[in-house]
């Protein structure tokens, strides 16, 4: 076992990093752990002018239960997702100073000036052009890691050096398998029973089945694996221009080769719980501040942000195929048809977000933070909208579709509460 940096020993081995000595001043250095994760130390290393870096060290257990073993390999996909981001999407990830791998730890630009991107949907800030931005990301990682950007044999080399089995059967058993089923992982808040129950069937076990499957088997891009809203950061003021950038990507140790519309749909899944989230608030009508960002209507905005990240990927997307694509026989009939089948996957993928965060294992501040009423409603809002998005994902056509789904559900909620009201 490798052996753990803590905020003292973090500073010498820095120090023993000559490279490092152009980012910061390792002899006025100090250390902060400052991960919230599962699977890694964190820490941010500064100096007295407050130059700084990240050392990220991979954890043998899982943070908050040490019984749980998990291998320190994950710090290869970290590496491997850094080193492709910082190729392909540089605009949208952090500077990446390297891997070591004999103390699994990588070294990495420190974003501390930014914000985690829940945290702000949580406080009601809305944030221009994030969601724009993360969509660009997942394009630019899709294009230069697939068969649309290289060649089959690099790409089928590089799918083969990036197994990940240990972090994929994580996200195989807490998304695909265990919410639909009995499992000591699963919980939930008292009055969402018929909710969980209405999932437990056949018909939501084979939409389940087929998204896992997709999963298991689509080895097409190199994935982020992990793409919700605490794996981004977005600056506290985001600037109007559209140069600048307004979405930093981090966290790659469940990256994979896997479908494109697994990142997208974790991203939609996670947009969900904020909207489940503000949906049960506003029904509940008390005091919260005013959203920020200029938006009246919170939930609007927060609506829109599936079609706002659509939009990022889809333009990124076809502008880099429009300039050059690795495979001859990619027709632009093909390029439609394989970006409706991305679409169609990312929702049925945010449905299977929304569930395992809401009723089975890490789940999230957005619904975990709110008072037992609004959590309730918030889970029952969310559980609903998955289901329609289960049954509907595999004939949507337009991100609007998914706006329509979700918003429609969220109505539903309303109209059962009114009922219940008059009765
Ligand atoms: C044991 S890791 C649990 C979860 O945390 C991460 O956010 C991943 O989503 C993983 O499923
Ligand atoms: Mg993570």
């Amino acid at each position: 076992m490798t052996q753990l940096l803590d905020e003292r020993t973090v500073v010498d081995y820095v120090a023993g990093r000559e490279e490092l000595s152009g980012v910061l001043d390792a002899s006025t250095a100090t250390a902060e752990e400052i991960g919230d994760g599962n699977l890694n130390l964190v820490f941010r290393v500064h100096d007295a002018q407050k130059r700084g870096l990240v050392v990220k060290q991979t954890l043998p257990y899982v943070r908050s239960d040490h019984s749980w073993k998990v291998t320190e390999d994950s710090i290869f996909a970290e590496a491997r997702g850094l080193g492709a981001a910082s190729r392909f999407a540089p605009r949208n990830a952090p500077r990446y100073y390297g891997l070591d791998s004999d103390r699994r730890l990588v070294v990495m630009e420190d974003l501390s000036s930014w914000q985690v991107w829940r945290s702000a949907l949580n406080r009601r800030q809305a944030t221009p052009l994030a969601a724009h931005d993360a969509g660009r990301f997942v394009a630019d990682m899709a294009y230069g890691t697939s068969y649309f950007g290289r060649s089959e044999q690099e790409t089928q080399k590089a799918v083969a050096e990036a197994v990940n089995p240990e972090l994929e059967q994580i996200t195989e058993d807490l998304i695909f398998t265990e919410p639909y089923f009995e499992h000591e992982h699963n919980g939930w808040v008292s009055g969402a029973d018929d909710a969980v129950r209405a999932l437990r069937n056949d018909g939501i076990r084979t939409e389940v089945a087929r998204l896992k499957y997709e999963f298991l088997t689509r080895a097409e891009a190199l994935l982020h694996g992990d793409l919700h809203t605490n794996s981004i950061f977005v600056p506290h003021d985001a600037s109007p221009s559209p140069d600048a950038s307004h979405a930093k990507v981090f966290d790659y140790e469940f990256g994979f080769y896997g479908p494109v519309s697994f990142d997208l749909g974790i991203l939609w899944g996670n947009f969900l719980l904020a909207q489940g989230r503000e949906y049960a608030l506003r029904s509940h009508g008390g005091p919260r501040p005013a959203a920020s960002g200029g938006v009246d209507d919170y939930l609007d905005w927060l609506l829109s942000l599936f079609a706002e990240s659509w939009d990022g990927f889809e333009g990124e997307f076809r502008r880099l195929v429009s300039a050059h694509v690795a495979n001859r026989t990619f027709t632009p009939a093909f390029v439609d048809a394989w970006l409706l089948h991305t679409l169609r996957c990312s929702a049925g993928f945010a449905a299977a977000e929304g569930v395992r965060r809401t009723i089975g294992w890490a789940k999230v501040a957005d619904i975990e933070t709110l008072p037992e009423a609004e959590r309730r409603d918030a889970t029952v809002a969310v559980l609903a909208a998955a289901r329609e998005l289960y049954w509907a994902y595999r004939d949507i056509g337009r991100p609007e579709d998914v706006r329509g789904i979700v918003s429609r559900s969220l109505t539903a909620g309303d109209k059962e509460r009114e009922d219940a009201h008059a009765e």
